[in-house]
């Protein structure tokens, strides 16, 4: 399991050429379209888990414990999520975290319960791999969210190890840069944090408060209400 650890910026006018300055190397540009699921009443997201299929491939990104103590700034600028990228690993965290949600509430019946631990134990998985939609079903998700991004990434190559920029543009119109290492299990996020401010330094980014993802901008256009549920859970 891999924990990404990530810090967005504000893309100016004058950041292509502020990572060549510093030595970043461009290693491609991409467009790909991304579709996030939750349920009706946004069970995943106000517990901030992500679930995302991007070009066919899922990922569920789950809020990382933090082992670390960083300073203040360094904890309110990056995020750190637990990235989870097995179909069958991802169907069964999902199916857990519906599974208590509806043990707590009052609304659920046994069928429902019954579908939901299908799922949990990839009962279906064999009979239906070319249908990605009854598992979604059987947990009543739906795509909140849908967008495409055309993405520029650049790499860093520095003493304590590579450093990972990405320069994002979605199609509803926002612009965004992320400066992102990814910590294999039991690795030193401290360090990890620290290359992060490091090249922030050297891109010349001031300590501002922190910018705005683009599901933040999304959902603040397009879904005006999940927008308010998360902002009062403090989740964005
Ligand atoms: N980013 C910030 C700055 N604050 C948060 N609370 C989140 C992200 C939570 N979050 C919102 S959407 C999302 C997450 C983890 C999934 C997309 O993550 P992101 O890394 O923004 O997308 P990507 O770069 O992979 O397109």
């Amino acid at each position: 399991m891999t924990v990404e650890v990530e810090r967005k910026f504000v893309c100016d006018a004058e950041i292509m050429g502020k990572l060549q300055d510093i030595g970043a190397e461009c290693i491609g540009q991409r467009q790909f379209r991304d579709q996030y699921f939750d349920s009706p009443d946004f069970i995943l997201t106000l517990k901030d888990f992500w679930l995302r299929c991007r070009e066919g491939l899922w990922e569920l990104k789950c809020p990382a414990v933090s082992g670390t103590t960083p300073d203040n700034d360094t904890e309110t600028l990056c995020t750190r999520y637990r990235e989870i990228t097995s179909l069958p690993l991802i169907q069964s965290e999902v199916s857990k975290i519906i599974r208590e949600h509806t043990a707590e509430g009052s609304e659920s019946n046994s069928s429902q319960r019954e579908q939901i631990d299908k799922v949990a134990e990839n009962e279906d998985t064999e009979i239906c791999t070319a249908d990605d939609t009854k598992w979604l079903n059987d947990l009543n998700l739906v795509c909140f969210a849908e967008f495409k991004t055309e993405r520029c990434s650049y790499t860093l190559e520095r003493v304590a190890g590579a450093v990972r920029v990405d320069l994002d543009q979605a199609d509803f119109g926002y612009c965004v840069g992320e400066i992102e290492v990814l910590v294999p299990e039991g690795g030193d996020m401290n360090a990890a944090l620290q290359r992060i401010t490091g090249i922030a330094v050297e891109l010349g980014l001031s300590c501002e408060k922190k910018v705005k993802g683009k599901m933040d901008v999304y959902l603040q256009r397009y879904r005006p209400e999940h927008y308010a549920k998360l902002l009062s859970a403090h989740i964005l």
